[in-house]
């Protein structure tokens, strides 16, 4: 296997089917004792172990035949078949702009001619989007070149060449539950199964079999990009435990339809990750996922405006300003737009979209009391003219010194599944790394994988899951940190930049 560098260190081996890496991870515990602030610097020595294999991948997408699902497919069709096509303004390649693994770049170290930067996915062994396999569910029956027509996002010259290829996949029926949608979606549910909820759970699991074994692929994980639900109330006896959760699907009870994905992919060994904002990881299926030991991971793609927001807020308390007042406003025409326009769907985008700033504001007591946040203010408007292309607008108002007030405004467009596609195949991809990658330290020598809630997704959500007793980092730097390391440790590969905190394992 030949890997684009090799670590000359005695930290660093490579076996047939090994990278083993030795890293001592540095922090610093606090704690007050007699009244004084004491830090006490300590450190763990790490072995990380990832295995150099890299798997032949399949995603299955519940939410296929949407904007996102139909976008991200085609991407990756069109990366692997090298189109190009012509619009107004020229002609266009395919490319993976958007993509952390793909299309940005790290430090390896200092050359003869300065720094020597290479792309993210060098930096393990990991699977490349073109080799992609993908297969998914739908509500709606019309296939992948149909539903990417309707979806409205790519030129029309690549959606035709395109074609060919995309008719050929159709999304298999799926789990149906009106009253967690919006009702205008009805319309557009034709495809979908029957059966009890336990009947239903066991033919998404025969699918992921079904896939797995048609296509040939090593290993599947499932995704959730189709439309946001309502918010689910947590229930003791119904969904507070695995078991609980379990009994509540044999007698059809409540319980959401992605969360019955959740389900059947756990118990097909599956990671799962849900790209959009509804409480899907009820506390039984975080437990049976732990139980399983099966990664999961989500909440809600971190794809542009809380994208921004959580540099920007990060970048103005971080800069000692005191930012007083948020207001987010967008609108967008796409079919997300139209099921967000039902509030309690929106009630859900809401919450997610604007918990962001919460943990920079509380790690500066400075500027902020303890009941003191911002004004935080989420507006979405459907309009559908505007089709997939978004128009966000935010304006941040901050106290500055002596009574001064700074107030930014930020306007932004863009097409809404661009943005989201290449987040997809990174959650994806990340996803299966980590499945390769276990460490021990030598207080705990048998070696283990992390923790099955996946909080290292967390630069590519926006109200990142994490294991209980966490704290959740919202600041998009740190969180690329997180990554960053994560990637670095295993590979022995850490360059003169000081490891950020949030880097630890697990
Ligand atoms: P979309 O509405 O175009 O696609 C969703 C698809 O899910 C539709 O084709 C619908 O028929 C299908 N669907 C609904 N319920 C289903 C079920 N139970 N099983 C299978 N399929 C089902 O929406 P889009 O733009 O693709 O977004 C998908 C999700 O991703 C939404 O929840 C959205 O809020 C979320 N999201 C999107 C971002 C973006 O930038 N595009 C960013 C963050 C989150
Ligand atoms: C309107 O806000 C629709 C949403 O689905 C967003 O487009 C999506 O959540 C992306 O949000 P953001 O805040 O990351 O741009």
């Amino acid at each position: 296997m030949a890997e684009p560098f090799l670590v000359e260190s005695p930290d660093v081996t490579y076996s047939q089917d090994f990278i083993e890496a030795k890293y001592t991870y540095s922090t610093a515990h606090v704690c007050r004792e007699n009244g004084v602030t004491k830090v006490r610097p300590c450190s763990t020595r790490f072995t990380f172990r990832t295995g150099r294999q890299v798997p032949r991948l399949g995603v299955m997408l519940v939410g296929w035949g949407g904007n996102n699902g139909t976008t991200v497919t085609a991407a990756v069709l069109a990366n692997r078949l090298g189109l190009s096509w012509m619009t107004k303004t020229g002609r266009k390649t395919a490319n993976y702009y958007g993509s952390l693994l793909q299309a940005s770049t790290v430090c390896l170290g200092t050359g003869p001619s300065g720094d020597v930067y290479v792309p993210f996915r060098d930096l393990l062994p990991m699977v490349h989007p073109n080799d992609i396999v993908f297969d998914g569910w739908d509500i709606s029956s019309l296939n992948l070149a149909e539903a990417m027509r309707r979806a409205e996002v790519l030129e029309w010259p690549l959606q035709e060449q395109l074609w060919p290829h995309m008719e050929k996949m159709k999304p298999r029926p799926s789990i149906y539950i009106p009253q967690f949608i919006a009702a205008n979606q009805e319309e557009r549910a034709d495809n979908v199964l029957s059966g009890s909820m336990a009947e239903q759970v066991e033919q998404i699991r025969r699918d992921i079999r079904d896939f797995k074994e048609s296509s040939g692929v090593d290993k599947v994980i499932v995704l959730w990009t189709a439309n946001t639900e309502r918010f689910c109330d947590i229930v003791p006896g119904l969904n507070d435990t695995a078991d609980n959760l379990l009994r509540a699907i044999e007698r059809g009870l409540e319980v959401s339809p992605s969360t019955l994905f959740a389900v059947a992919s756990v118990l097909e060994g599956c990671a799962y990750i849900n790209g959009s904002p509804q409480n899907t990881f009820v506390p039984g299926a975080v437990e049976l996922a732990a139980q399983r030991r099966v990664f999961i991971g989500g909440d809600d793609f971190k794809s542009g405006q809380t994208k921004l927001k959580s540099v920007l807020v990060d970048f103005l308390v971080g800069a000692g300003l005191k930012t007083k007042s948020i207001v987010s406003y967008n609108h967008l025409g796409n079919n997300d737009g139209k099921n967000l326009s039902a509030p309690q769907q929106f009630r859900s985008k809401e919450i997610s979209k604007s918990n962001v700033v919460d943990d920079t504001v509380q790690a500066n007591p400075v500027l902020y009391g303890p009941q003191d946040k911002p004004d935080h203010c989420v507006v979405i408007k459907y309009v559908p003219y505007v089709g997939d292309s978004k128009r966000a607008l935010d304006e941040y108002t901050s106290e500055i010194m002596m009574g001064g007030t700074n107030t930014i405004v930020i306007h932004n467009t863009c097409e809404d599944s661009l943005l989201a596609s290449p987040i997809i195949l990174d959650l994806a991809i990340l996803t299966e790394l980590c499945q390769r990658i276990t460490f021990c330290t030598e207080a705990d020598p048998e070696f283990q994988g992390f923790h099955s809630v996946l909080s290292i997704l967390a630069f590519l959500c926006k109200a990142p899951l994490v294991p209980e007793g966490t704290p959740v980092v919202n600041a998009l730097f740190r969180q690329r940190s997180c990554i960053e390391n994560i990637l670095r440790y295993p590979g022995a590969t850490e360059c003169h930049h000081p490891p950020a905190h949030g880097g630890t394992p697990g």
